[in-house]
């Protein structure tokens, strides 16, 4: 169908008369998306079919990777980019009058995902079935993604993200592989032979049906699925009679769509809501018992599952698969306790992607308990024979005891459980994992030291450079030929290139081009005009207090003041970008948001300073943002406070497209710094030994920094004074005292000094325009080693036992 472009065009124009009924004239952008999104869904129809059905011959183990978030973004260009044919569909439709990339902004983002993690997991399915490895992703549905923000008088508003509205393209309904979920109930044990049988009365049925979504590999052959669950009432409706009926089927309808209707918008910090426990069990329960049945048809006995299935959880939200999977195998397939566990916990394994302790799940018992009165038995049972273990090893020490236990008081630890039940636990970066080890996880670490394993992040390189920066892409096929797109680490080959002032040239001019497009966007959609030239320093990624958003604004306000005094200050023009999200309830981050927007507004009208500083707001920041302006940035400022950030990728994505990072040493920082050394990256603040120390005694002194850095003085003071930024000393009161009065948790005065100097070594660097190239293409040359490819590889071999 895609052999040749003449073919290509031939078939798409029959397609659209055939499926729309319209003629090439009268076709609008979104007919052409249409269309050719549905044409690529028939072409990988075949391979997908063949893949399962090599599954199926070969008995192959099969990796299924639970998330409650898949942050996939769009797929049109990506698929084409995959199946080889990007080229060939870009040149036909543009003889039929049509530009792809305005086609591919047809294409709605699948923000099914919050944000690092859930893009990881969609970066995960990409490498995957790329290196031809049975991995599926297993997820909800949500009709609703990540809500859609609009910037209103500098203020964050949330607005539904109804991705759904024009249908999704992609996906296949399959109503003939629907399960069924079921809540509440109560549990009633009987004996029978001798064995005891627990039963589940008065429940309440959910019928999930899964959606399919095709994963297409590089080269399109492998085809793997992402299979998304849909919530559905099970009454049928022809049963209901008389009004009472009716208005009671009502209730039960909305509150069963009400499990896949949102994802909840929250990074980092734990939302602790019943709807949320029932999204987990829902995803756990449907995938498990999929999972299950096309496990059966190989024909083995249940006790060969570990061989032929490993399931991987996503941080603890998907732990429910645990006490799920022994509850099927026990009461639904009769095992004995003992066999259960041994078969649950040699099959699931479990990534932590956080220390932050507001982020770690506990569970209200009483509302476990009665939700999900038999999960609440299981993991009881699991609780009391892990505790008795304890108890024994630990005689004399009933607090270890205490602190290990999967349920505390009245609350349920998934961490904890999550840890007992599963044969792997891994960290995302070499830092966090040391950081678990020694610290957070310690006790786990002793009792179990071969299951803790390291395994540091990564991006796919397809969407991240190939797709995102094609001419960068392009330079490096032509300067070092195409072996890195299947083996990135070959991207080290442009090394040395990085003294060539031809090479130097063509990144610079490639970096020059994604710029003046950037611009072009932030023109159209804000109507602000920024400067190419200037240095473009990059801040996206969710807001938090411990990613620092803050710092950066702070030293916007007080390099703002240096120029008030002093126009004619000698700097080459910056232009900061920040895009973020602040989950809704965070009030303190939506605070954060105003200020910036408000520092923006100031500085970019102050005609005596705008020609060296601009300052852009980037609203919606999303997946197909990224792309936009990730390739155009100059700087990548990763600056969270030492020992917060558990990994990053952010700063893998700006790497590889010769960003210079502004960072901390902190997450997979470390690891790029390791690589590439001081001389390419902007280093500064306190390392995480030093964070982790001050936190052992209390915190530092924040008040002697505020009495000793006059520049820190000025720059707080002004938040709390009516001035260039604040209307009145309420407006940004609680940013200052988030600071002066928590004792600066994430040290952002502490590190103030030492980020402000590190912005003027960016400026002097910057002035040597070869210098600055050099280390531009040493950091890409080095990229390649952050592939999602490799770390993919890592989960294969040490995790899961996959063969490639
Ligand atoms: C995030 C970390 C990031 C990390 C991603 C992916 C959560 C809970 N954690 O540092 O904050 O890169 O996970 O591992 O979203």
């Amino acid at each position: 169908m895609f052999s040749n472009k003449e073919t290509f065009k031939q078939l798409f124009q029959e397609n659209l008369v055939s499926k729309l009924g319209k003629p090439m004239k009268d076709a609008q952008k979104a007919d052409i998306y249409t269309i050719l999104s549905n044409m690529i869904r028939e072409y990988v129809g075949r391979n997908w079919a063949d893949t399962n059905q090599n599954f199926q011959a070969d008995q192959d183990k099969q990796v299924y990777y639970f998330s409650m978030e898949f942050l996939i973004g769009r797929l049109l260009g990506n698929n084409l980019l995959n199946l080889g044919v990007l080229e060939l569909v870009r040149e036909g439709l543009k003889e039929l009058g049509w530009d792809l990339e305005e086609i591919e902004e047809e294409e709605s983002d699948a923000g099914l995902g919050n944000g690092g993690l859930g893009r990881l997991a969609a970066c995960f399915l990409d490498s995957l079935a790329s290196q031809q490895y049975a991995g599926h992703g297993c997820g909800i549905r949500y009709r609703y993604g990540l809500f859609e923000q609009k910037i209103v008088d500098g203020n964050q508003v949330e607005l539904p993200d109804y991705w759904l509205r024009n249908g999704h393209e992609w996906e296949v309904r399959r109503p003939d592989k629907k399960v069924e979920v079921r809540f509440w109930g109560n549990v009633e044990i009987r004996e029978e032979d001798r064995e005891l049988v627990f039963e589940t009365h008065n429940y309440e049925a959910v019928t999930a049906v899964p959606y399919d979504v095709p994963v297409i590999g590089y080269g399109g052959e492998h085809v793997n699925t992402l299979r998304i669950w849909s919530a559905e009432s099970t009454i049928d409706h022809t049963q209901l009679s008389g009004t009472n009926n009716y208005y009671k089927y009502l209730h039960y309808d909305r509150s069963v769509e009400s499990i896949s209707e949102f994802l909840y918008p929250d990074d980092s910090q734990y939302e602790g809501k019943l709807l949320r426990l029932k999204q987990q069990y829902f995803l756990c329960s449907a995938g498990l018992q999929s999972i299950l049945r096309t496990f059966e048809k190989l024909e083995l006995t249940m006790d060969h599952l570990p061989e032929k299935v490993a399931i991987h959880i996503n941080d603890t939200h998907p732990t429910l698969v645990i006490p799920e999977l022994m509850r099927l195998l026990i009461d639904v397939l009769g095992f004995g306790w003992a066999d259960a566990w041994d078969i649950t916990s040699r099959t699931v394994s479990y990534t932590n992607h956080t220390t932050l302790s507001e982020a770690l799940e506990k569970w209200p018992i009483s509302m476990v308990k009665e939700l999900l009165p038999r999960i609440y038995m299981i993991i009881e049972e699991i609780n009391k024979q892990f505790c008795g273990m304890l108890m024994k090893k630990y005689p004399e020490q009933p607090e270890i005891v205490a602190q290990m236990s999967i349920i505390d008081g009245q609350q349920l630890k998934m961490a904890n459980l999550a840890i007992v039940g599963s044969y792997s636990v891994n960290g995302v970066a070499a830092l966090h994992t040391d950081i678990l080890k020694k610290r957070e996880m310690k006790l786990f670490y002793d009792l179990y030291p071969t299951r803790f394993n390291n395994k540091t992040n990564g991006i796919t390189h397809r969407r991240w450079l190939m797709h995102a920066n094609p001419a960068l892409a392009d330079l490096i096929s032509e300067t070092i030929s195409t072996g890195w797109m299947n083996d990135p680490q070959e991207m080290v080959g442009i090394l040395k290139y990085s003294e060539d002032f031809g090479f130097q040239d063509r990144t610079h001019a490639i970096k020059q081009d994604n710029k003046l497009k950037l611009a072009s966007y932030i023109f159209e959609k804000q109507g602000i005009v920024v400067d190419p030239h200037s240095i473009f320093d990059v801040q996206v990624k969710r807001l938090h207090g411990y990613k620092r958003q803050l710092m950066n604004v702070l030293h916007i306000m007080y390099l703002y003041s240096q120029l008030k005094q002093n126009p004619s200050i000698d700097m080459i023009p910056r232009t900061f970008i920040f895009g973020a999200k602040a989950a809704p309830s965070y009030s303190l981050a939506k605070r954060i948001i105003k200020l910036i927007n408000v520092v923006a507004d100031q500085v970019n009208r102050d005609r005596e300073v705008n020609q060296k500083v601009q300052v852009i707001f980037l609203e919606n920041y999303s997946v197909s943002i990224a792309e936009k302006v990730i390739p155009a940035a100059d700087v990548s400022e990763q600056i969270s406070t030492a020992s917060k950030e558990a990994s990053g990728t952010g700063n893998m994505k700006f790497m590889m497209n010769g960003a210079i990072t502004l960072g901390t040493m902190d997450g997979a920082n470390v690891e790029m710094h390791e690589m590439i050394g001081d001389d390419n990256m902007f280093l500064f603040g306190l390392r995480s030994e030093q964070v982790l120390d001050y936190y052992q005694h209390g915190g530092y002194a924040v008040k002697d920094v505020y009495y000793s850095d006059a520049r820190v003085r000025e720059v707080m003071d002004q938040l709390v004074t009516p001035g260039y930024f604040c209307k009145n000393e309420h407006e940004f009161e609680d940013i200052f005292n988030s600071i002066m009065s928590t004792n600066d948790e994430y040290f952002v005065l502490k590190d103030f000094a030492s980020y402000v100097d590190a912005h003027q070594k960016i400026d002097i660097s910057y002035r040597n325009s070869k210098e600055w190239q050099r280390k531009s293409i040493v950091n890409i040359a080095h990229s390649g080693k952050f592939s999602s490819d490799y770390t993919i590889r890592k989960y294969a071999s040490e995790i899961w036992g996959l063969r490639n």
